[in-house]
């Protein structure tokens, strides 16, 4: 295994010390070391793995150096329209060294939502003109590679892709942890949400564990999943799901259970529900200020004001709260508001240890729900 230290000492060696990037399960040691050892001005997580490359990019025009942007797989789509139509070298050719985890490789068991992402990785670098190397988790060979990717980057000025694959990082734990006074978890708050939506009601819940515990609360209580979309990948787009549902079945109530990451990472598309203004639609966000549910690395989430934006963008209700007593009273009469609306329900970190995963395919959930939507 390579440890975290060793990759990032080697690529300092060489002047690259300025990482961006959306955070993956497969990185998180490595993620954590750059976090406690980089000052904030030059680790950003950025809210899409699309603005870590314009970020990157901005880093190379004002210093000359080679920026990181790490990633998972799912973030490559994000990073497409940049890579081609900025970095690459019919455009302005600017190097950049990608990171990217590579959940879904073929042979490796995975969840549903990684199998396609897995499987075209590789090609779709290929199709994209970067170079790559999958890194291989012999220390001996780290030099070489690395010294092959900077002189590619250094020769060529163009980007360059190192992959990595499952269990290549060794472990490293974060040191620098923030406390925060919450006490309320993200499952309890989405027990207590559920309970509150109707047997004729929709939810859409976004991609990781949110999608998780409310699929083992509606197992627990006996009710069936036919009422909800599990967003397992598609990260910021569950808002935009459950907005094409609202629009077409307005006499059902549609919630979005979204996560302050997966929020941020397309905020745009409040600016839609605002302006589209379903007065069916309930966007809860619980915000742990955190990604959660690829090793807790931290978001804007807590230092940004997502009622203030949303009332912005034409939300019709906004309410936040941080603690289960004024959950439970903000959940009675919700729906009498006028929508659409915005509920922030700030939660502390972390999970169950024995959390489940959907047990059903993303093709019985969606013929579930479509049955269901017929009725
Ligand atoms: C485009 C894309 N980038 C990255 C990921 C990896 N990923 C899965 S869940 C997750 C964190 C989600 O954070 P948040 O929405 O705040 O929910 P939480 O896990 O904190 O409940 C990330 C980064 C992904 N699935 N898709």
């Amino acid at each position: 295994m390579i440890s975290p230290k060793n990759f990032f000492d080697q690529l300092k060696n060489h002047h690259i010390d300025f990482y961006t990037g959306v955070p993956d399960s497969l990185l998180k040691n490595l993620c954590a070391y750059i976090t406690d050892n980089l000052p904030s001005t030059r680790h950003i997580i950025a809210a899409n793995e699309g603005g870590a490359v314009g970020l990157a990019a901005g880093y190379h025009l004002a210093t000359g150096l080679i920026p990181v942007v790490y990633m998972q797989n799912s973030g490559l789509g994000n990073t497409v329209n940049p890579l081609m139509s900025l970095t690459d070298k019919l455009v302005y050719n600017i190097p950049v060294l990608l990171v990217i985890g590579w959940r879904g490789e073929p042979g490796i068991k995975d969840e549903p939502q990684h199998r396609k992402q897995g499987l075209v990785t590789l090609p779709l670098l290929e199709t994209l003109g970067i170079s790559y190397e999958v890194l291989t988790d012999n220390e001996d060979d780290l030099p070489g590679q690395i010294n092959r990717a900077v002189s590619h980057m250094e020769v060529t000025g163009e980007t360059f892709a190192l992959v990595v694959r499952k269990g290549t990082f060794d472990t490293y734990k974060l040191q620098s942890t923030v406390s925060t006074p919450i006490t309320l978890s993200r499952e309890r708050a989405i027990e207590l949400v559920t309970d509150a939506v109707g047997d004729n009601d929709v939810v859409v819940s976004t991609t990781g564990m949110i999608s998780r515990e409310l699929f083992e609360y509606r197992t627990a209580t006996n009710h069936g999943h036919h009422q909800d979309f599990l967003t397992v990948g598609s990260m910021g787009h569950a808002s935009q799901i459950a907005l094409g549902i609202a629009i077409n079945q307005p006499n059902r109530h549609v919630f979005c259970y979204d996560g302050d990451g997966a929020t941020i990472m397309h905020t745009g598309n409040m600016a839609i529900i605002g302006t589209v203004a379903p007065d069916n639609y309930y966007h809860i966000v619980f915000n742990n200020g955190a990604h959660d549910s690829v090793g807790g690395q931290p978001t804007v989430g807590m230092r940004v004001d997502l009622p203030a934006v949303a009332r912005s963008f034409g939300y019709k209700t906004v309410i936040s709260v941080d603690n289960e007593q004024d959950l439970i009273d903000e959940l009675v009469g919700l729906t009498d508001h006028d929508a659409p609306i915005l509920l922030e329900i700030k939660v502390k970190k972390g999970a169950r240890a024995d959390l489940g995963r959907p047990t059903s395919t993303p093709i019985e959930n969606k013929e579930a729900l479509m049955n269901f939507l017929k009725k």
